[in-house]
């Protein structure tokens, strides 16, 4: 079933345009069992490959999602990309719920519109423990499939656009620490290498 809706909350204010609810996370849970994948950490040269269009959103890619999803709930994030997980594939999910009962699967997103500039502190899964300010773009329109393969269109604001624009920064094998000074990003780089070489 489809239907127009707009969404209030958790910082943002979202208009969804034709949301299904035919696949939210609760469906896929039910036809699939879920499992978590591991979560790619900087530095990995991983992290930087371009993920390829999906060509076909079939049941494996219904099943990546729901993993992505658990991955994501899991790690306490409110994004992740498929990159993150090693899949160079496009595909984003992104909840921003503290009930984790408002999952946007988003395949193939393009963001065909922005505006503004707003400031946040962004976090990553695979930057652990690193927390700094980045500037984007105020809202967005984004276009993607859905996990019926249909296309939808979406715009944002607050930190449902700013996740937006990290997970898509991802797709194209860009970490937020990249918008950070070069200083900075060596100082998190070795500090991400010493507590891996400490932790094994
Ligand atoms: O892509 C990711 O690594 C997920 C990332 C998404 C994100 C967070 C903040 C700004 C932009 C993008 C995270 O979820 S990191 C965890 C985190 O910082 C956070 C978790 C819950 C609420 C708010 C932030
Ligand atoms: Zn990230």
């Amino acid at each position: 079933m489809c239907f127009p809706a707009r969404i209030s909350g958790a910082g943002c204010n979202i208009s969804l345009k034709f949301f299904t609810r035919t696949h939210s996370i609760y469906q896929l849970k039910e036809k699939n069992k879920m499992a978590l994948l591991p979560i790619l950490v900087h530095p990995d040269e991983r992290l930087h490959q371009v993920a390829k269009p999906v060509a076909a959103v079939d049941e494996r890619i219904r099943k990546l999602a729901a993993d992505m999803a658990e991955t994501m709930y899991e790690a306490r994030g409110i994004g992740l990309a498929a990159t993150q997980v090693n899949i160079q594939e496009r595909i984003i999910v992104i909840d921003l719920s503290e009930e984790h009962d408002s999952l946007l699967v988003l395949i193939n997103p393009v963001i065909t519109h922005k505006d503004g500039q707003t400031t946040y502190e962004e976090g990553c899964l695979s930057v652990p423990g690193i927390y700094d300010t980045v500037s984007r773009a105020e809202t967005v329109t984004v276009e993607y499939l859905d996990t019926e393969g249909k296309p939808q269109s979406l715009d944002a604001d607050g930190l449902l656009a700013i996740c937006i624009q990290h997970e898509l920064d991802h797709l194209s094998g860009k970490l937020f620490v990249e918008y950070l000074s070069p200083l900075k990003q060596s100082r998190i780089k070795s500090k991400l290498k010493k507590r891996q070489r400490e932790t094994l």
